[in-house]
């Protein structure tokens, strides 16, 4: 069967069921951006042409809402707690629906094992039951629910799984027997799965897949209401748990705020004030999303105070015309040395409270500052009162641009055929590389079609020697590129490092998530013995490693020229 576009959502709210808190969120949500959605899909409709796409029976398992996983967030939404994971997976399901897929959506224990054919209490029966999903959206609450209750289908099956996860889960971690070995511990477990069928909320690392989530689009007209209506002197601050106000050493830069501009907040709270946010500032409670929308149109300043983590609110506000302020972490924070992360399947250190913002759209609308030097804070203050900006939103965060991503997944990402075969002309001397003149750098020159169906297309590969300590996501950055863990097996070769003029002694097949790598004492030149261990991230002085880098889309990082 054909997939074809959809713009009426209404059959999709009634999918999304009804009572939970939090599924009532997830629709009101969905309303409000049905006309967006339409629009997109007839952008990507005519974009498309005539592509034929095949419609897939899917399944959503949304574990974190189901009461035998706690239902931890249920509860918070009306509170303050996480919306971010709210927000995007009302997000998923609106794209899934408008591309035309056949969707089914779980959120218990019952529903899952009734969509699965699994009778209640026969998870350990040892037959496989054929599986009625093309793929599952799912978790890692709904991970553990399928491992228990889908008996030996879940071992044949899992290839079909994606799984989303916010913070990402880096290669090391995922895979079960290094993890073990070499203390990548984690609270939620080793499923080694491809590294790209975990889903993130930012593009936080190219070893997992990008998923994302949507933001309010502006047209022309209201882009310039808005900028014309903006109170220069109005600050929110981000954040709706009462909590983020108790940061040590918050009051001093919070009265040098407080000299220049009329703070807003948006903490919950049940009967009177919280007790944390001080009387100077204007307290709205938590507001419903849209109002909240509203008081970011008015707002010129949306003010980080280091908590929460890389949420959806910086990008809303970006959009609504805001400049976001945030504080530089130095030391950087991460598993190893912040309680929030700590247990969470990365090593990834966050330099800030939101690096997506940071790096990805900067300057103007995105100011990391020392909130620690007040002088630096104060200028950034001056400055951001006096700087015109219009409203922005990253192509990536728009309907459009998410639309096309999961497209393009949903066309391309296939982790049932196992690896894709490395191109003889990698082992012999037919030269698939051509070297660039400092020899430190390879082009991938080889015709296409030795690799047909490769995704991303393998004319896409450029590959570069990484400094030593250098990971393979930096060292792909520094050249304009992003890294693509799908082509390590291309560059998993002895003829691969002849190819870059390494001088190696030695060559040995070993199991580490660093290689293909060259090492310097010893000049040994090692190679990757698990393709599952492929890894962008990660970095040790020891190695200079073998990076395959790709170009991106400006504004789709997860896409590259001509992968759609
Ligand atoms: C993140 O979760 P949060 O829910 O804290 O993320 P936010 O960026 O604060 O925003 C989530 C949504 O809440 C909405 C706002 C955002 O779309 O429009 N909202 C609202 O409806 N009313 C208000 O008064 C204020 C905001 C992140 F997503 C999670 O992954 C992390 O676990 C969490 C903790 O770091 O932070």
């Amino acid at each position: 069967v054909q997939a074809v576009f959809r713009s009426n959502l209404s059959h999709l709210l009634e999918l999304m069921g009804s009572g939970k808190e939090s599924l009532i969120f997830m629709k009101k949500r969905t309303r409000r951006f049905t006309a967006q959605w339409t629009k997109a899909a007839k952008h990507l409709a005519q974009k498309l042409g005539d592509a034929r796409r095949d419609q897939k029976q899917i399944l959503v398992h949304i574990g974190f809402l189901t009461e035998e996983s706690g239902d931890v967030f249920s509860p918070r939404v009306l509170k303050g707690g996480p919306l971010g994971e709210m927000v995007q997976w009302a997000d998923i399901l609106a794209a899934l629906y408008v591309l035309g897929h056949s969707l089914r959506i779980t959120v218990s224990l019952k529903e899952l094992q009734s969509n699965l054919g699994v009778p209640p209490g026969r998870g350990n029966c040892p037959l496989t039951v054929p599986l009625p999903f093309d793929l599952i959206y799912t978790d890692y609450h709904g991970l553990q629910q399928m491992k228990q209750h889908m008996g030996l289908s879940f071992k044949k099956y899992r290839c079909r799984i994606r799984v989303i996860d916010t913070f990402g889960t880096e290669p090391a971690y995922n895979h079960e027997e290094y993890a073990t070995l070499h203390g990548y511990r984690t609270n939620w477990g080793y499923w080694n799965l491809n590294p790209k069928q975990f889903m993130t909320m930012f593009p936080h690392t190219p070893d997992n897949s990008f998923m994302g989530f949507v933001s309010e689009e502006l047209n022309e007209t209201e882009k310039q209401l808005i900028k014309d209506s903006k109170a220069s002197n109005m600050a929110v601050v981000y954040g709706k748990e009462a909590s983020i106000w108790k940061l040590q050493g918050k009051e001093k830069f919070l009265a040098i705020l407080n000299k220049y501009m009329e703070i807003h907040g948006t903490v919950y709270y049940e009967s009177q004030r919280p007790p944390e946010v001080p009387a100077f500032v204007k307290n709205h409670g938590l507001l419903p999303q849209p109002e909240f929308q509203q008081l970011l149109r008015k707002a010129k300043l949306f003010i980080g105070f280091g908590f929460p983590y890389e949420g959806p609110a910086p990008l809303e506000a970006i959009a609504n015309g805001c400049i976001f302020l945030q504080s530089r972490f130095s030391p950087p924070h991460s598993s190893l040395n912040h309680e929030f992360f700590r247990g969470k399947p990365t090593s990834r250190e966050v330099f800030s409270q939101h690096p997506y913002a940071e790096n990805f759209i900067g300057k103007p609308h995105v100011w990391t500052v020392d909130y620690n030097n007040s002088e630096e804070f104060e200028a950034a203050i001056k400055a951001i009162m006096n700087t015109q900006v219009d409203p922005y939103l990253p192509y990536e965060y728009t309907c459009t641009g998410m639309l096309e991503r999961i497209h393009a997944y949903i066309q391309h990402q296939d982790f049932c055929v196992g690896p894709s075969p490395v191109p003889s002309g990698a082992h012999t001397s037919q030269s698939p590389f051509v070297l660039a003149p400092n020899a430190t750098h390879l082009e991938w020159a080889q015709n296409i079609s030795s690799v047909a169906g490769a995704w991303p297309p393998t004319h896409s590969l450029r590959a570069w020697l990484a400094a030593p300590g250098r990971a393979c996501t930096d060292a792909c950055l520094d050249h304009g590129l992003v890294c693509e863990p799908s082509f390590f097996p291309y560059l998993n070769s002895q003829d691969a490092f002849l190819k870059l003029q390494v001088p190696c002694d030695s060559t040995e097949w070993e199991m580490h998530h660093l290689y293909p790598a060259f090492a310097h004492p010893g000049q040994e030149c090692y190679l990757q013995k698990e393709p599952l261990l492929f890894s962008c991230a990660g970095a040790s002085t020891k190695y200079q490693r073998l990076c395959p880098c790709r170009d991106f889309l400006k504004g789709q990082v997860a896409l590259c020229q001509g992968c759609l």
